[in-house]
């Protein structure tokens, strides 16, 4: 996975030869778009119809020089391959310790609630992003805060790179008063300023962040929504309804798939991010938003990711692949190891500092845990609040009214 996006990312670099250095990334992506093709075409009705098929793989395409990439171009038939290419690592030393942080305060974060969630202090839902780090964390970096997000259930990390302490993301995962949502949303419930959750229907937040990046266009406020959804949602109505409405609209959307060899995007331009490298993923956020930001309309991103655990607590994961595989892909594609790996080889931290760092994050999710396990409950008339109708009877689905509410702790 890691592998083709690499390979091309090191190797556009070169090919540009040119001062790509004295370039912002953006400008170098939008120069890139000359030779593969970013933004995708309308197709013609007819090829429209037989665009209908089953998603293949993507073709493996081979890397060519500069020059001969731009003679094919008028051949290529299908809409360009969507690259993301990443610059050499010594261009972001100001701003990699603090990428590595995140990564690995919600991968910490993730395995605790994976320890708490064993030891039946988490109960419920719960899904974790493990191993897809680089796609919170990338994304973050590559928009502003006062920019929007949301996303389905699995939000945890998304939840802490908008800014929420671990500690109240823990707190929302047992349920107590002090969490997120005051205890009372739980795994998939969570948000934050500018974030709108932690949605549970597969593929509804996609018709919402699109309504979110109206109320942008409408206010005329040049931010822009990120919408994310799985690939477990690709082939629903309401995303192609709501692609069609954006792109009708010229909606400031980036709608962005966690997925793999799935394709869409052909009437809304779109690219293919390798979403194990966190640089990658923000230069593909950034250029995105630009791309909203320059009233162009909605963009598609499809971030190629790896999740190490299962689709939830209840599924260990692998039943549908080897542990074989999962460890291979934790040698060869870690999101973490590869950006540690990278920083080291070009003399922007030390292995001591990442010791260092290490120390601050396992204290600081020890704390957190210690916080989520000894912060109280909310009071039972907490219960019914927040929620949207006061009016009575009010019935909650699942519950006896007549039965008394009872508190565990
Ligand atoms: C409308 C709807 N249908 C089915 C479900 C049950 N369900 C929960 S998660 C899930 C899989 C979704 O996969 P994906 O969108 O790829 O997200 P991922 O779990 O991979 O992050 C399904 C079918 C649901 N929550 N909502
Ligand atoms: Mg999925």
């Amino acid at each position: 996975m890691k592998n083709m996006l690499t390979i091309i990312s090191n190797a556009l670099c070169r090919m540009t030869g040119r001062n790509v250095g004295a370039q912002t990334v953006s400008e170098l992506l939008v120069d890139l778009s000359e030779y593969v093709s970013v933004t995708s075409p309308p197709l013609a009705p007819a090829m429209a119809q037989t665009q209908r098929q089953p998603p293949k793989p993507p073709p493996v395409r081979t890397i060519a020089p500069a020059e001969q990439l731009v003679k094919n171009q008028a051949k290529t038939d299908r809409p360009g391959a969507r690259v993301v290419v990443s610059r050499s690592f010594a261009d972001f030393t100001s701003q990699a310790t603090f990428d590595i942080k995140k990564c690995e305060l919600h991968r910490r974060m993730e395995l605790k609630a994976d320890q708490l969630y064993k030891q039946k202090i988490i109960r419920g839902f719960c899904h974790l992003y493990d191993g897809q780090e680089a796609c919170a964390v990338g994304i973050e970096s590559g928009i502003n805060p006062s920019d929007h997000l949301i996303t389905a259930y699995r939000a945890h990390g998304y939840t802490y790179t908008r800014g929420i302490a671990v500690k109240e993301i823990l707190a929302e995962l047992t349920g107590r008063r002090g969490g997120v949502a005051k205890g009372k949303g739980g795994s998939m419930h969570m948000y934050a300023p500018n974030f709108y959750g932690g949605n549970g229907i597969v593929g509804a937040q996609v018709p919402l962040g699109a309504g979110i990046a109206l109320a942008c266009q409408y206010q005329g406020n040049n931010q822009v929504c990120v919408s994310l959804y799985g690939d477990g949602a690709a082939n629903q109505g309401q995303l192609y309804e709501s692609f069609n409405m954006a792109a009708l609209w010229k909606l400031p959307c980036i709608f962005i798939s966690s997925t793999e060899y799935y394709k869409r995007g052909d009437y809304i331009p779109g690219i293919r991010v390798d979403g194990m490298d966190v640089l990658c993923v923000r230069e593909a956020t950034k250029f995105a938003a630009d791309h909203c930001r320059a009233g162009k309309g909605p963009i598609i991103m499809e971030l190629q990711t790896y999740r190490y655990h299962g689709h939830s607590m209840s599924d260990p994961g692998v039943s549908y692949r080897t542990r074989d595989e999962i460890q291979e892909v934790r040698s060869k594609s870690d999101p973490i190891t590869m950006l540690k790996e990278r920083m080291l080889s070009n003399n922007m931290a030390s292995v001591e500092e990442f010791k260092e760092i290490d120390i601050s994050i396992r204290k600081e999710v020890e704390e957190a845990a210690l916080y989520a396990t000894s912060d109280p409950e909310p009071p039972l008339e907490e219960l019914c609040n927040h929620i949207f109708s006061n009016d009575s009877p009010m019935e909650v689905r699942g519950t006896n009214p007549w039965v008394a509410l009872k508190s565990v702790s």
